[in-house]
C-alpha cells in the first residue's frame, strides 16, 4: 500500500460566534480543503488572566453579551486572515502561523486578536490530521507519543472560578499512584464523591465552580485541604500514596503591587510572611505542585521561593510566564520556578505554543498543558498533552462537559495506544519522592 500525498490547500475558512462554558462568546473555526476534508476548533477564555498574556478581541458593544462579543475577531478573519491563507497548505503549519504573527503585526496579538488568530491556527492543525486520517495526537507527536499525562485534577474551586469566600483558586487531587490512566480517574472520581459527601454532612453547598470542581461556603486554604485529604482517606486511599495535592494560587490576584503585598484570609502580608503562610501548608499537607505561588512581577519573592522549596516541589508560572517564550527564558536564566503551565490561547498560534514546550524541556523545566475557566468541547489540549510528551495535565475537575471532554479524549488515546500506552503518575511520583528523601552525608 502506497502512502498518499495530499496537497491540503486550504479552499474555505468560516468562523463562527459560539458560546463557553460561562456563555461568554468565543470562536469557532472551520477549514475546508481542496480534498474535502473539513476540521474544526474552538477558542477557550480565561478569567484570572496573566497581565502579559496575548490579547483576546472582544467587541465592547455593551449591546451584544454585555461587551463579551466577538464578531471583531470574526471580521478579522473572514476579510483579513482568509484571504491570505486561502491556497496555502494545511501541512505547512509553521509558515501559516507566522504568516498570521506576521499579518497582525503587533507583539501581542492585538490587532487581529490572538483569540482569531488561535482558531485559524488549531483548525489548521486538525484539518492536517484529518487529512492523513489520523488522530491529532499522533499527526502531531509522530510514533514518539506514547505518554498519558499525570491529570492535576480541580476537585475544589476558590478565587475567581467561584462565588464562594476561599481566596485560593484551584485545589487539585493528584492521582499519581495508580498504573493507567483510567485507574486514576476512577479513583479521582471516588475520592470526589466521598467529597460531595463530606460536603453534605457538614451542610455545606455542593454547587459547582467554573472548572467542574465545587464550591464550598468556607475561608481558609486549611480547611480546604483537611477536606482533600479526608475525601481522600475515606474514598480508602492513602495520602502520598495514591494521592498527592497540588494548588493554584492564582496569586496574581492577591497582590498589590503599590504596596508589594499579599492579601489572604483578610490579612495583608508581606513576601516573607507570605512564604511563612505557605511553609506550613507546605510542611503539613502532601503538596507536590503550586501554581502561581507569587504574582506575575514579583520575581524577588519567586526567586526566593524557588531557591528555598524547587528541589522538592514543582513550581508553576502560570500568570508569570504566559506561555512566552521570553518570560520562559527570563525564568530560567534568574532560577525562577521549575514548571510552565502552556495555555496556547496565552501566546496566540500553536507553532509558539511547542516552541515554549520545547525551551521548557531542554531546561528540565516540568510542561503542564492547561485548559481556561472558560472552555468548549473541544479536546485539543489532551491531544496536544500526549503529542508532546507534556507528562502533565491540567483541565479541571470531574464533572462538566467542558472538562470532562478531555479526560474522555484521554481515555480514548489510551485505548487506541494499547499496549504500548505509559502513564506518566507512577514515574513522577517516584522521582518526586527520590528528591524528597533526606540526604545521608558520606
Ligand atoms: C489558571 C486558569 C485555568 P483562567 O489560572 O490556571 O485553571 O484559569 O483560565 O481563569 O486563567
Ligand atoms: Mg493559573
Amino acid at each position: 500500500m502506497s502512502w498518499r500525498t495530499y496537497s491540503g490547500r486550504i479552499r474555505e475558512v468560516h468562523a463562527r460566534e459560539i458560546l463557553d462554558s460561562r456563555g461568554n462568546p468565543t470562536i469557532e473555526v472551520e477549514i475546508l480543503t481542496e480534498e474535502g476534508v473539513r476540521a474544526r476548533a474552538s477558542v477557550p477564555s480565561g478569567a484570572s488572566t496573566g497581565k502579559y498574556e496575548a490579547h483576546e478581541l472582544r467587541d465592547a458593544d455593551p449591546q451584544r453579551y454585555n461587551g463579551k462579543g466577538v464578531l471583531r475577531a470574526i471580521r478579522n478573519i473572514h476579510d483579513e486572515i482568509a484571504p491570505h491563507i486561502i491556497g496555502l497548505s494545511v501541512l505547512d503549519q509553521a509558515y501559516i502561523d507566522h504568516l498570521l504573527c506576521r499579518l497582525d503585526g503587533t507583539p501581542n496579538k492585538s490587532r487581529l486578536g490572538a483569540n482569531a488568530i488561535l482558531g485559524v491556527s488549531l483548525a489548521v492543525a486538525r484539518a492536517g490530521a484529518n487529512l492523513y486520517g489520523l488522530p491529532l495526537w499522533q499527526w502531531l507527536g509522530g510514533q514518539r507519543a506514547h505518554i498519558l499525562p499525570l491529570p492535576l485534577v480541580n476537585v475544589l474551586n476558590g478565587g475567581k472560578h467561584a462565588p464562594n469566600p476561599l481566596d485560593v483558586q484551584e485545589f487539585m487531587l493528584v492521582p499519581w499512584g495508580f498504573p493507567t490512566f483510567h485507574e486514576a480517574i476512577e479513583a479521582t472520581v471516588r475520592v470526589f464523591r466521598q467529597l460531595q459527601r463530606l460536603l453534605e454532612e457538614k451542610q455545606l453547598a455542593t454547587g459547582i465552580g467554573d472548572e467542574g470542581g465545587v464550591a464550598p461556603q468556607i475561608a481558609t486554604t486549611k480547611e480546604a485541604l483537611s477536606l482533600l485529604m479526608q475525601a481522600i482517606e475515606r474514598a480508602g486511599f492513602t495520602p502520598d500514596d495514591h494521592f498527592a495535592l497540588a494548588l493554584d494560587v492564582a496569586s496574581s490576584e492577591l497582590y498589590d503591587s503599590s504596596t508589594q503585598t499579599y492579601h489572604i484570609e483578610g490579612k495583608t502580608l508581606t513576601p516573607d510572611q507570605w512564604l511563612t503562610y505557605w511553609e506550613h501548608l507546605i510542611n503539613h499537607y502532601p503538596i507536590v505542585s503550586i501554581e502561581d505561588l507569587c504574582a506575575e512581577d514579583d520575581w524577588h519573592t519567586w526567586q526566593v521561593a524557588t531557591t528555598r522549596w524547587g528541589k522538592h516541589l514543582q513550581l508553576v508560572g502560570d500568570d508569570l510566564f504566559v506561555t512566552n517564550p521570553n518570560r520562559l527564558q527570563q525564568g530560567i536564566t534568574q532560577h525562577v520556578a521549575n514548571a510552565i503551565l502552556i495555555k496556547p490561547n496565552q501566546i496566540g498560534t500553536l507553532t509558539e505554543t511547542l516552541h515554549v514546550i520545547e525551551l521548557a524541556q531542554f531546561h528540565h523545566y516540568g510542561t503542564i498543558i492547561s485548559h481556561r475557566s472558560g472552555e468548549t468541547e473541544d479536546p485539543f489540549i489532551a491531544d496536544l498533552a500526549v503529542a508532546v510528551h507534556a507528562r502533565q495535565i491540567k483541565t479541571g475537575g470531574v464533572t462538566r462537559t467542558d472538562r470532562l471532554a478531555k479526560y474522555n479524549q484521554l481515555l480514548r488515546i489510551e485505548e487506541q495506544l494499547g499496549g504500548h500506552a505509559e502513564y506518566a503518575g507512577p514515574h513522577i511520583q517516584t522521582q518526586r519522592q527520590q528528591q524528597q528523601k533526606p540526604k545521608t552525608s558520606s
